[in-house]
């Protein structure tokens, strides 16, 4: 190891194009086309908190892949580790969505970012990042892009495990297998409350959650609870975070990305748990202020200072 690593924190996964739209779809319904998906609004959220992100994934080799690696770019997230090549980008439509109820329809399925794989991490880089950073939808995709969170979680130093349990993509079972396994290795885990945690765990609580998940080896878990706030579970204790009231609230995607990725960076930044936690909420309810998954990214600045107005 030589000197400092280059990023404080990795983020594995697919990038995909967001289809939004205000009213139901429909042929002529006017749609505004982003950049999002999962990963990508962690990293955004990561690099917006002050850290140095990098985003492993897989684009195409086309125009549309070079527009999305401006975005990438744009937001603030390294490009050094996507990997280029033949194949068709991942979509995904959605109806802008306050409540946050709605499913997301996908053309993904064969996508050139699902066939993410251990051949496309650079492992020596994913060991010396100050957190590495996965979902359960990246585990969801296809075996190989599981393949490479298994791999990516048995080297970093902190793994940071996102259940994001999406039904479209998996089966409750076989996502509370993999939560299970893979919390074993967790440095955090951040589940939702009540969804995932009566989906994936069976549990009727979210201090439960936290407790079962610690059984199983995390070292924290941060269990976000909408807008009510998160419930941390870790050595230092159990300790609620309020959330931070949203000053608007237009779409909730991406608000649970806001939570990671901020949390994930002010801790490797060197935060505690609570303070960072206090900026993850603090972030989320911002994020819901703008349409789409990275419509809208605070600044670290605009975070704390939307925080402090929390008393
Ligand atoms: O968390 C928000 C994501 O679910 C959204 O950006 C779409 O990544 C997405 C996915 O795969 O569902």
């Amino acid at each position: 190891m030589t000197g400092e690593a280059a990023f404080d924190v990795v983020v594995l996964g697919e990038v995909l194009l967001e289809v939004g739209t205000e009213q139901p779809f429909g042929h002529g319904v006017p749609a505004r086309l982003q950049v999002s998906g999962d990963a990508l609004n962690v990293a955004a959220c990561a690099a917006a908190a002050g850290a140095r992100v990098g985003l492993a994934c897989v684009l195409t080799d086309d125009e549309l892949g070079d527009a999305v690696l401006a975005r990438v770019d744009e937001l603030g997230v390294s490009t050094a580790l996507v990997r280029r090549r033949r194949g068709q980008q991942g979509m995904y439509l959605v109806h802008s969505d306050p409540e946050g109820q709605r499913e997301f329809a996908y053309a993904r399925s064969g996508s050139v970012g699902s066939s993410l794989s251990v051949d496309d991490l650079d492992l020596d880089v994913l060991a010396e990042a100050g957190a590495v950073v996965a979902s359960g939808i990246t585990c969801a995709v296809s075996a190989s892009a599981a393949a490479a969170v298994r791999t990516a979680a048995g080297v970093a130093s902190r793994f940071v495990y996102d259940p994001n349990f999406r039904p479209r993509l998996t089966s409750a079972a076989e996502a509370g297998v993999v939560l299970r396994e893979l919390a074993a290795r967790a440095w955090l885990v951040t589940p939702s409350f009540p969804g995932e945690t009566s989906a994936l765990l069976g549990v009727g609580s979210a201090v439960e959650a936290g407790r079962a998940l610690r059984a199983l080896g995390a070292e924290a878990v941060a269990v976000t609870c909408g807008a009510e706030g998160v419930q941390l579970v870790a050595g230092s204790g159990e300790t609620w975070v309020d959330a931070v009231p949203a000053p608007a609230v237009l779409d909730q995607t991406g608000a649970g990305d806001a939570v990671v990725g901020t949390l994930t960076a002010r801790l490797v930044r060197g935060d505690d748990l609570v303070t960072a936690t206090g900026l993850a909420v603090a972030a989320a309810s911002l994020v819901v202020g703008g349409r789409g998954g990275t419509g809208l990214v605070p600044t670290l600045e605009q975070t704390r200072a939307h925080a402090a107005t929390a008393g």
